[in-house]
């Protein structure tokens, strides 16, 4: 066993009782610890009484917030980018967009940050829009410090799924029809792709089917996490990104209204994470691929780069608490709330 691990897992989220200077301390001493340069940080220890919320949850949430004004995992939420739309002369739907490979400082719990590289400067990059049949044309240039690419999940030529390395200050442009329709990702794929992909290059690529899906409240939910020490372990987990961010901003839902979430498995270094809603169930489209097949739970476990389509409607006004089932990932910063009224 490593020493900084004693450190930098367990130890870490639970200094956000602190708030802000206690967690970074945590995170500068793990990285002292890491480097075997440092010696032990000044944090507190743990209170004998931990704190609860209103419903008598233990809370080991952070305290304070991130600049939302860099990236707003309750804008992230809801926001689906259509790219530039025209029309080929063959009738046939164009999207277009333009996705630059750039190295980014992310703040991944308050006053936390990630040296990141990120598409388009935020974690996840944006949510790729399109429907099935459109031509899509992703005009990719790497502004990063390291070669990098863009994999499309879905069915396309080889020579456009992003096996091809994209140098430092280069470009190339992906071109290819939107199918099947389903939930879909895109990630970087150069090796080592373990340090690629967790360094924050993803994002979620949606496919409607051809006459769209029943109206409903949607969301985009990334279950991601971050090794903020490099010792090849999540001291971070989130949905979006943000560690507890939508614990301390519930996410607000309608009573009686369909809700449908576009859930993508995109952690590293775990060989699962997993989604729990409380005090409600849902329908479970397996990839989104076929509407006709669904199961009923309220738990998903799921593999890295696996993803889901969740619909639910909620009856009761109040709390409904999401995490992940594996309680530690739920305790370093994957919980959150969707509050009905
Ligand atoms: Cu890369």
């Amino acid at each position: 066993m490593h020493d900084s691990k004693s450190l930098s897992r367990r130890d870490f989220l639970k200094a956000g009782l602190f708030g802000t200077a206690g967690l970074a301390g945590i995170a500068a001493a793990a990285q002292s610890a890491a480097t075997g340069t440092a010696k032990s940080p000044a944090f507190a220890p743990l209170p004998s009484v931990p704190s609860q919320d209103h419903t008598g949850h233990d809370l080991t949430g952070t305290v304070g917030d991130v600049d939302t004004s860099r990236f707003d995992p309750m804008q992230y939420l809801t926001h689906f980018d259509y790219g530039r739309i025209s029309r080929l002369p063959t009738g046939q739907t164009l999207r277009e967009w333009d996705i630059t490979a750039v190295d980014a400082e992310i703040e991944v719990a308050p006053g936390v940050y990630f040296p990141a590289w990120t598409y388009n400067g935020t974690i996840p990059g944006p949510t790729l829009r399109a429907t099935e049949g459109d031509r899509l044309r992703v005009n990719f240039y790497n502004g990063g410090s390291h070669p990098h690419s863009i994999h499309f999940h879905g069915i396309h030529l080889p020579s456009m799924d992003g096996l091809q390395v994209v140098g430092s200050g280069d470009r190339f442009v992906y071109e290819f029809d939107a199918r099947p329709f389903g939930l879909h990702l895109y990630h970087c794929h150069v090796m080592p792709l373990k340090r690629h992909i967790h360094k924050g290059l993803y994002g979620t690529f949606i496919v409607d089917p051809p006459g769209g899906r029943a109206p409903a409240n949607e969301m985009v939910m990334m279950m991601n996490g971050f090794d903020t020490n490099f010792d090849g372990e999540n001291e971070i987990y989130a949905v979006n990104t943000v560690a507890f961010h939508y614990e301390r901003h519930p996410i607000p839902l309608k009573i009686g209204e369909l809700n449908r979430i576009y859930l993508v498995n995109i952690t590293e270094f775990d060989p699962i994470n997993s989604f729990h809603l409380h005090a409600g169930m849902f329908k479970l489209y397996r990839t989104g691929t076929r509407p006709d097949q669904w199961e009923y739970t309220d738990t998903v476990m799921m593999c890295q780069g696996e993803r889901h389509v969740l619909e639910f409607t909620l009856e009761y006004p109040g709390r409904y608490m999401i995490h992940a089932h594996q309680s530690e990932l739920a305790e370093l910063g994957w919980l959150g709330f969707l509050e009905a009224g």
